[in-house]
């Protein structure tokens, strides 16, 4: 058959992505599936024993990470298809599950038809590349990266204390150094968009030329705790409300500086009682930019704001910028096979640039790689109503397909 008319199984592939949301499922329609925990072991298990039953060789590495490696007709690099079923909390249903399995799809589909590429194929869920419940994000991409060491990552902890090396010990995912993925020829990572362009122009792919910078900080306010009433305001160190001024100071910097985002998305006052005048409060900070200049200026911008609220309000303000992620362009290789691989399926596709991160970053830091992506229902995502339609995941993974091919036979 000439590969050209080959399509993936949507019914398939829909099935798949149902029986793995069941995992985690929230009352909302969403999913919660953190690093780590038993929902992802649950979820891994039921990958694993998919990709065993589409003839995978599937190695675990030291960071988690699963790789199913497909033969060749030649050894050497392979063609990684990849992406993370990990997901924050009360997320959706495709976040990270739809590159996976559509992934899974591009090999069921070869299996169906007798193909053997000439580069082998490897599928890849990597581990906590949400980063929520283990920050920050995309660490073990980041490692395989050479960007976080192993102690690093295995020394993270989550709010309750947990490290991550012995939760994945406790899932029974701590695999070797040697299984890790790759090497590579090329990486391609199939994921929803997430944000409102393609639905705002009526197409249903994107063709995706880079990933923009972002930026990771962490807030920590020492006031001092008080009783809610006898304490004059006048005498007060809140914490909290000195937390309010730097919440509104974000997100007018991101206002006013264009094509940036700012965003506090987690907080904790204590003691955090009725009535206690808070005296901690810990946060966080997330800017992003395709420049790197201008995350540093916003970072610089939060650090003067908060040394002139913690002058004006007496309390001590930490500001620790933990994570950085650059803003990182494709490789042009790899874009053209997608955005080549979309023209040949006739489907309307749209340059553009990623405003979420993904481990598709780290990976062009190592191997050639590209993204592709499919539209978002109002451009939601991180959220119980993230939705594509049928026809879109389909057209999706049609084209990690084609763009698999062109690459794996190149
Ligand atoms: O934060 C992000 O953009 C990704 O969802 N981890
Ligand atoms: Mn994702
Ligand atoms: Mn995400």
């Amino acid at each position: 058959m000439n590969h050209g008319e080959l399509r993936i199984d949507d019914a398939r592939l829909l099935a798949s992505l149902d029986e793995l949301a069941a995992i985690g499922a929230t009352a909302g329609g969403g999913v919660t599936r953190l690093a780590l925990t038993d929902d992802d072991r649950a979820a891994r298990d039921l990958l694993r024993r998919w990709m065993t039953d589409a003839d995978l060789a599937v190695r675990v590495d030291d960071f988690g990470t699963m790789t199913g490696r497909r033969a060749g007709r030649d050894v050497g690099p392979a063609v990684l298809l990849a992406s993370h079923i990990d997901s924050v909390r009360n997320g959706g249903q495709f976040d990270g599950a739809y590159g996976v399995l559509a992934a899974l799809e591009v090999v069921r589909t070869l299996n169906d038809h007798g193909i053997i590429t000439r580069r082998p194929l490897e599928l890849v869920n990597w581990t906590n590349e949400e980063g929520v419940r283990f920050e920050p994000a995309m660490m073990a991409s980041g490692a395989v990266a050479g960007r976080f060491t192993r102690d690093y990552v295995h020394g993270r902890v989550d709010r309750a204390g947990m490290r991550f090396g012995d939760e994945l010990r406790r899932i029974g995912y701590l695999g070797d150094e040697a299984n890790r993925p790759g090497p590579a020829a090329a990486y391609l990572e199939l994921h929803i968009e997430q944000g409102p362009a393609l639905e705002a122009t009526g197409q249903p792919v994107g063709i995706v030329e880079g990933i923009v910078g972002i930026t990771w900080t962490e807030v920590t306010i020492e006031g001092h705790s008080d009783h809610a009433g006898p304490s004059p305001m006048e005498l007060r160190h809140d914490a909290l409300a000195a937390a309010a001024r730097i919440i509104s100071g974000v997100e007018e910097a991101a206002r006013e500086t264009s094509d940036a985002v700012g965003t506090v998305g987690r907080i904790q006052a204590e003691p955090n009682v009725i009535n206690t005048i808070p005296g901690r409060v810990t946060m966080s900070a997330d800017f992003r930019h395709p420049g790197r200049e201008t995350l540093d200026s916003l970072v610089d911008g939060l650090r003067e704001l908060a040394a002139d609220v913690a002058a004006e309000r007496g309390v001590t303000i930490g500001i620790e910028r933990f994570w950085t992620s650059e803003p990182t362009p494709f490789d042009s290789s790899v874009v053209a096979a997608v955005a080549d691989a979309a023209a040949a399926l006739d489907l309307p596709a749209m340059r553009l640039w990623s405003g979420a991160g993904h481990d598709a970053k780290y990976a062009q830091d190592i191997w050639p790689s590209g993204m592709i992506f499919v539209r978002s229902a109002g451009g939601l995502s991180h959220c119980e109503d993230e939705f594509s339609a049928p026809a879109d995941l389909a057209a999706g993974a049609n084209v990690l397909l084609h763009a698999a091919l062109r690459l794996a036979e190149g």
